[in-house]
């Protein structure tokens, strides 16, 4: 807390009783005494933590050093030291819609704002160029078509999801520049909904092509087949979504792209308990017609080994018989034929099938054989391949050794991993299918359009108990978006102060490229040294895990932990790894039997799934993955895709203008009105906006035209100033409260102040104003 942040208490009375006990630095041992021993003279808000970590607001009784005494809700006084005070913003900023006004930008100041108009329903607050949002859990009364009219016509202005788009759609037309939202946020906080309430300003604005119709069908589509029910959130997005909407010349939808990141394959075969798999499978279970459910052999979710061991299959308020005919609707609109959409339910039939083939073991080396029960049947059948080709491919495995081919059997464990594993990839490649059938709908004509808008729904940064390589891959995704935000801010703010003539030298921001290069570098790096030690036979999590402390133990964001695990200090706070897993995951191997049993396949889903695969292992991108071993996928790591699909991201971002959205969840319990501080702070850290806080008071967030400062405060100028000019008089009340010349900058047009400096104005202006009302009430008194 520096200087002039500090509460300036100097001018409080002394208590006339010193009855209270002192509490030195430590909050665990404060005393509560009565107040009634006290007689307050002056008020002065403040904000003091309480033990429990919540901030709470009170009122500052005196001081004498240090030490304050202040006293709190529920009549409770406390003798403080003032370091562990935070200054409050007076009355008046109550709720500001753009967290910027507030004079003192501290943690407990922007929650409580925050707090505030949540209460009121207010749920969109801005925090400079940022917008804030936090979920009501609950429809709240801000959209439809009257208020899109409204910001359409500007006759609101109140920070909302409609501005910000409003914002980007004018920018693309005035600029001629690419726009991009960017939405981030934890899970559950509201990001899915928050791009879908963009869509529909974009829609309604720029539809009328019919084009947008089918852009609003993507959802429940993608949705159904890269969302689950997770113990976070009810609806959660496994995947991350780019979606480029181009509009013509006259700001009419043209077209769009739609790009994903990352699909959580593991989730097809392995759910937690109270979690859900793709809400597609129930869809398909419950929803299917009765000729459509012959045809596929399918039976009820309960009889299905994948959907039934995580003990959770409805989610309150949800029909999923109603959404499959919602889903079936909306694969008509963009124009995934009816054979086609039959397709894609035998293949999901197909995965759930595979789910229930055992097998049984035939000999004491544990060596295995599919079960020849109805399950293996029904696969053979639904992706059309012989019973026999599918049992030689779940059991054995072909291996290469000098010149020969020999046939190797496999255990249980390496036969469940391998049935899994093509289940996995069946999976993925029919939402990478659907992906590209949807894109291909939306296509923009030959004709080259105008601009575009993209919206990205990306998961936001994690950091869990238990952190393992999903939560490494989105981590780095959010290191390398934070780096976006952070140089945009920074770009912004500098145009800002350069227009007004500011000494820029005197501004500095930090950069997470430390981090970032804690991860990239070569060869020397976490994702080199993991493409490294997958690609080693002998490559354990463990090896990895001693390489990294080998490697990087001198890098200032890296620390060695016990065992196999790993800490990295992101931007938005240190997370530990556990490396368990990593090189399987990142492997991600589907063997080359499985490759050639799909290609060998009748029906034609599978065999597109296995050329897809085939060209995606030989694109020579940065060398194969797999040198020795067996004969199998020469895919790249999953590590160096998602990196590559990161970089491609990013360089499409930064030819946009961006505009940023940060959803915050109020509560764990996805309950309406409940607001949670402490959540609610750590996700104002990670989802850095306290970063935005932070990088703006390193610089001059608050300003103020010349005008407008000489007629607030020039009433309190004790000298007369020879020129009544604005700049005279603001530049003679500066001298009078001896404003630090390092806390302002005197601009062209405006004043430029240091986070806190206008408080101290503030607080002067309204005892003066006070005295002033005092007297004049106390002359009125006088006259009656
Ligand atoms: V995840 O990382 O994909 O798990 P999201 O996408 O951040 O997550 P989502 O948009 O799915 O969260 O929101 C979770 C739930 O919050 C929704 O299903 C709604 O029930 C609720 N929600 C979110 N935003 C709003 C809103 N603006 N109005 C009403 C909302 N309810
Ligand atoms: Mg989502």
């Amino acid at each position: 807390l520096s200087a002039e942040e500090r509460p300036s208490v100097g001018d409080c009375l002394i208590p006339e009783s010193s009855s209270v006990q002192s509490t030195g630095r430590s909050h665990v041992e404060s005393k509560w005494t009565d107040t009634k021993s006290y007689s307050v003279k002056k008020k002065l808000q403040s904000w003091f933590q309480l033990p429990d970590g919540n901030w709470e607001l009170g009122t500052i009784l005196s001081t004498a050093g240090a030490e304050v005494v202040i006293s709190l809700s529920g009549e409770k006084i406390l003798k403080v030291n003032s370091d562990d005070l935070l200054p409050a913003n007076p009355d008046i900023l109550d709720g500001v819609d753009d967290l910027m006004q507030l004079s003192y930008l501290n943690e407990p100041s922007v929650l409580y704002n925050l707090q505030y108009r949540y209460n009121r329903d207010m749920i969109y607050t801005k925090a400079g160029p940022v917008l804030v949002a936090i979920n009501p859990f609950k429809k709240v009364p801000l959209y439809g078509n009257n208020f899109i009219e409204a910001y359409r016509v500007k006759t609101t202005d109140s920070p909302h999801v409609y501005a910000i788009t409003d914002t980007a759609m004018r920018e693309m037309i005035r600029d001629e520049v690419n726009q991009s939202i960017i939405i981030s946020g934890e899970s559950g906080a509201g990001k899915t909904e928050t791009a879908k309430i963009a869509m529909q300003y974009l829609a309604a604005l720029g539809g009328g092509s019919g084009i947008e119709y089918e852009i609003l069908k993507t959802n429940p589509i993608l949705e159904a087949f890269g969302n689950a029910k997770t113990l976070r959130n009810d609806n959660s997005s496994r995947f991350g979504k780019l979606i480029e909407i181009h509009f013509s010349e006259t700001g009419k939808i043209a077209g769009a792209n739609i790009q994903t990141f990352l699909l959580e394959k593991s989730r097809v075969v392995q759910c937690t308990e109270g979690e859900r798999s793709y809400h597609i499978f129930y869809q398909l279970c419950r929803g299917a017609p009765k000729s459509l459910r012959e045809k596929l052999y399918l039976r009820n979710w309960d009889e299905y080994k994948y959907l039934s061991q995580s003990n959770c299959h409805a989610i309150s308020g949800v029909d999923d018989a109603e959404q499959f005919r919602v889903v079936q609707e909306a694969l008509d609109v963009v124009h995934v034929s009816k054979t086609d959409q039959e397709s894609v339910f035998a293949m999901l039939s197909a995965v759930l099938w595979l789910g229930n083939i055992s097998f049984t073991v035939l000999d004491n080396e544990n060596h295995v054989e599919p079960v020849e029960d109805e399950g293996l049947v029904n696969v053979a059948t639904l992706i059309g391949c012989g019973i026999a080709e599918l049992k030689l491919a779940l059991s054995t495995r072909k291996m290469k050794v000098r010149n020969d081919i020999i046939v190797q059997n496999l255990t249980l464990s390496q036969a469940i991993d391998t049935r899994d594993a093509l289940a996995k990839s069946i999976y993925s490649c029919l939402f990478d299918w659907l992906v590209e059938q949807i894109n291909k709908s939306l296509a923009v004509g030959k004709r080259r359009t105008g601009r575009s808008i993209s919206i990205l729904d990306i998961y936001g940064f994690e950091s869990f108990e238990r952190n393992s390589f999903e939560q490494f891959c989105i981590n780095y995704a959010n290191e390398r978006l934070q780096q976006h935000f952070n140089r945009h801010l920074f770009k912004l703010e500098q145009e800002e102060y350069i227009q007004d003539g500011i000494d820029w030298a005197k501004v500095d921001f930090e950069d997470n490229q430390d981090c970032l290069n804690l991860f990239e570098k070569k060869p020397l790096g976490l994702l080199s040294l993991l493409d490294e030690e997958s690609t080693f036979p002998n490559g354990t999590d463990m090896t990895f895990a001693n390489k990294l402390k080998q490697h990087l133990k001198a890098n200032s964001c890296f620390r060695g932990e016990r065992d196999n695990a790993f800490s990295v200090c992101h931007y938005a706070g240190e997370v530990t790894y556990d490396t368990t897993g990593f090189l399987e995951k990142n492997r991600d191997l589907l063997h080359l039997d499985s490759i050639q049993l799909l290609s060998s396949c009748t029906c034609h889903l599978p065999q597109i799934f296995a050329s897809i695969m085939l060209t995606q292992s030989e694109k020579p991108v940065v060398g194969p993955l797999h040198k020795s071993g067996g004969v199998e996928s020469q895919k790249f790591s999953v590590a160096t895709k998602f990196k590559g699909q990161l970089f491609q991201l990013m360089h499409r971002l930064e030819n946009t203008t961006p505009h940023f959205i940060r959803c915050i969840k109020p509560n764990n319990l996805q309950s309406p009105g409940v607001y949670d501080q402490k959540l609610v702070l750590q996700q104002l850290r990670c989802c850095g906006v306290l970063e935005v806080v932070r990088i703006s008071r390193s610089g001059f967030p608050t300003r103020m035209s010349h005008q407008k400062f000489a007629r607030r405060y020039g009433f309190l100028l004790l000298d007369h100033v020879a020129s009544q000019d604005p700049l005279s008089v603001s530049v003679a009340i500066l001298h009078q409260f001896n404003i630090l010349p390092e806390m302002y900058q005197v601009g062209y047009t405006k004043l430029f102040f240091r986070t806190g400096q206008i408080g101290v104005l503030e607080d002067t202006r309204n005892r003066t104003l006070h005295g002033i009302l005092r007297v004049q009430s106390c002359f009125r008194g006088y006259q009656a």
